[in-house]
């Protein structure tokens, strides 16, 4: 019987003999190819840190020793080895699965859950500090990709972690590769410190420096292999230990015994301690090798050729591709516009740009926060700077947003990609706030097109606002319209009226126009009610003038939003009546005030959360049925 299989806990991976691991490391590479073949996932990220998830569990005790995973999408190992290789993981990042992230709820063997990345570093270290305090004696290691250190966050903590503790352990998993091919100085230096020969004349003398280390002896007891197959070093000058930290490595990380050699070492060391690592994305799947960047995260594929399902005839182009191909566009005829990603240019779409006009396109690495000072930078510059990220990642970038572009009323252009759900991923990656958390910073305008046609229109027009503006639009593929010759430029603030209506009028914004649609024929139909049917277009400013007209003219006013209700677009449209003094009902359609799961579909999602038609369209009926009840009511006193 296959290990895995039997495997029950953590704590019998320490009784597995060498030759029973290296099978065991086959086995789950298999199982996570299967799986992911079916479901999508994380294959590359995973398959490479097999060996050093084996190692964490051999050489420390989960759930008392805590790892932290940053971004944690290269957890499936540990959820494999922690109790979840059931029916489960076979369902991974579908509903009534496992996460494709680690997640509290989850298991206790994820002590710290993510999405985002460089969170691990501090995470861990606050973990560490407060285990000090408690005067604990477990281990904290926290597990970083390379890409990690072009987050500011883990350099903030990387600055910070010297002088909090004595105890912590830093792996860090360097494959040279973020989403796509690893960006910046950092990226550099990395290299350096794997083939700079002066490294490579310490690692001669690495046993006389381990001798003079507490621990060290162990690990020369462990003998020549590490030595000449790892390039093992110590080497004082590196940036980490101008931090504070004691830098070794880097290791083969795919030498499962050398690995569990070093972290033994780091975890009987008392002093905070950098493990370098070197993995292989996507080892042991040769089409994966191949193709680091779409096997970095795919969607199910054939295991014998990794190509994806030829995609439905006659599927839309999606909104990713109309984006990117909008800005080669208007880049090529306007030297002033550029493309800013923060690591994620096929997920945007800016690729296209990165290939066709690779001197406007800039990638800055996983920093959002950076990516829009960056654009406000060029912007005051008389540039045209768009920053295509995904609106959960934007949350990153709150305070640039209000105090470098919006304060100093810079005309960026930020493209929220992922606006609405991200059903796979789940709640890290769902971009659910955005209307919120932007409708209440002065100079903002925020918009959402109703199809991919609009979207153009409306990077257009924002590229020739003096103004910051926000787009915002969903995953995936449009409605199916044609793109226009020549964009239009939209009058800011007016929203477009699609469809008449007296007694309700359906206020849409993006997706939920063309559903708003029919639910409006609906209600005709089966309720004998006259429906109109507004594409708002604009959440801020908001066309009041349309607003107040048609408060006073119908009896209801229905708003439908991806976003969580509260904060977002029917807020807004309640706000602006309430401050007119227009008292017509207003019922309110979007995400609940609570975190929404992953899921296999939107539908699921939807329907999970009383958004699928049916249940809106009896919410709007009740609506209405309540509304004239109390009329009724208000006529006979
Ligand atoms: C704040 C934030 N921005 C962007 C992303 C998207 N993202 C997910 S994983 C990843 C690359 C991670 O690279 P690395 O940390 O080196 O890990 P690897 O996948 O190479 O093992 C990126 C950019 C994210 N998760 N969080």
């Amino acid at each position: 019987m296959a290990i895995l299989e039997t495997l029950k806990g953590p704590a019998e991976v320490k009784s597995l003999s060498l030759e029973e691991l290296t099978e065991l490391a086959g086995e789950i590479r298999t199982r996570i190819i299967e799986v992911t073949s079916q479901n999508g996932g994380h294959v590359g990220p995973n398959l490479g840190v097999v060996e050093l998830t084996l190692a964490l569990h051999r050489v420390f005790e989960s759930p008392r020793d805590q790892f932290v995973f940053d971004v944690s999408h290269q957890g499936y190992v540990h959820k494999l080895l922690t109790g979840r290789n059931g029916p489960e993981f076979d369902k991974l990042r579908n509903g009534g699965g496992v996460s494709g992230f680690l997640c509290r709820s989850e298991s206790e063997h994820d002590s710290y859950g993510a999405g985002h990345a460089g969170t691990a570093l501090s995470a861990a270290l606050g973990m560490a500090v407060a285990r000090d305090l408690n005067a604990g004696d477990e281990h904290v290691v926290a597990v970083l990709g390379d890409a990690a250190l072009t987050c500011g966050i883990t350099m903030e903590a990387l600055n910070n972690a010297a002088s909090q503790t004595k105890r912590l352990v830093v792996v860090l998993n360097d494959n040279k590769w973020s989403i796509s091919k690893n960006v910046g100085a950092m990226a550099k230096y990395l290299n350096e410190l794997i083939t700079n020969p002066l490294y490579n004349r310490i690692h001669d003398d690495l046993e006389s420096i381990l001798h003079k280390i507490p621990g060290g002896e162990s690990i020369i007891r462990f003998g020549s292999k590490a030595k000449k197959e790892a390039k093992d070093l110590i080497v004082p000058s590196c940036l980490f230990e101008k931090y504070g930290l004691r830098y070794i490595g880097p290791i083969d990380g795919h030498d499962l015994e050398l690995v569990t050699q070093y972290l033994k070492f780091c975890r009987n060391f008392d002093e905070p301690i950098v493990l370098h690592i070197l993995t292989t994305k996507g080892k042991g799947y040769d089409i994966a090798l191949q193709h680091p960047e779409k096997f970095h995260g795919t969607s199910a594929f054939a295991i014998a050729t990794g190509k994806g399902k030829p995609p439905k005839r006659g599927v839309p182009p999606n909104y990713q591709d109309v984006f990117g191909k909008a800005m080669i566009r208007f880049a090529k005829n306007d030297p002033k516009v550029v493309g800013i990603t923060g690591a994620m240019s096929t997920g945007t779409g800016l690729n296209h740009m990165r290939e066709a006009l690779p001197e406007k396109f800039f990638d800055v690495g996983i920093a959002e926060e950076h990516a829009v000072l960056f654009a406000a930078g060029m912007a005051t510059k008389g540039y045209k700077p768009v920053a295509a990220i995904y609106s959960t990642f934007l949350q990153r970038a709150y305070d640039p947003i209000i105090h470098d572009v919006c304060l100093q009323n810079l005309p960026v252009v930020f493209c929220m990609d992922r606006a609405g759900l991200s059903p796979n991923d789940g709640p890290t990656h769902h971009g659910l706030f955005d209307l919120s958390y932007l409708r209440c910073v002065p100079r903002a305008v925020v918009m959402q097109p109703k199809d991919e046609d609009e979207l153009v229109d409306m990077l257009w027009t924002s590229l020739q606002a003096r103004s910051p503006t926000f787009i915002r639009y969903p995953r995936g593929a449009g409605q199916g319209v044609p793109i226009k010759k020549r964009p239009a430029r939209l009058s800011i603030g007016q929203a477009e009226v699609l469809r008449e209506g007296e007694d309700i009028n359906l206020w849409a914004l993006g997706p939920w126009v063309s559903e708003a649609l029919d639910l409006a024929e609906r209600l005709k139909v089966e309720e004998g009610l006259s429906a109109g049917v507004v594409n708002a277009r604009f959440v801020k400013p908001l066309d009041k003038a349309l607003l107040t007209t048609q408060a006073k003219s119908s009896q209801l006013i229905v708003t439908l939003e991806d976003n969580v209700v509260k904060g977002g677009f029917g807020s807004a449209v309640l706000e602006e009546l309430n401050l007119s003094g227009n008292s017509v009902a207003v019922h309110r359609v979007g995400w609940p005030d609570q975190f929404v799961d992953h899921g296999s579909s939107v539908e699921e999602l939807r329907a999970a959360n009383g958004l699928d038609t049916n249940t809106v369209y009896a919410g709007i009926v009740e609506k209405w049925r309540h509304t004239q009840a109390k009329s009724r009511a208000f006529q006979v006193k």
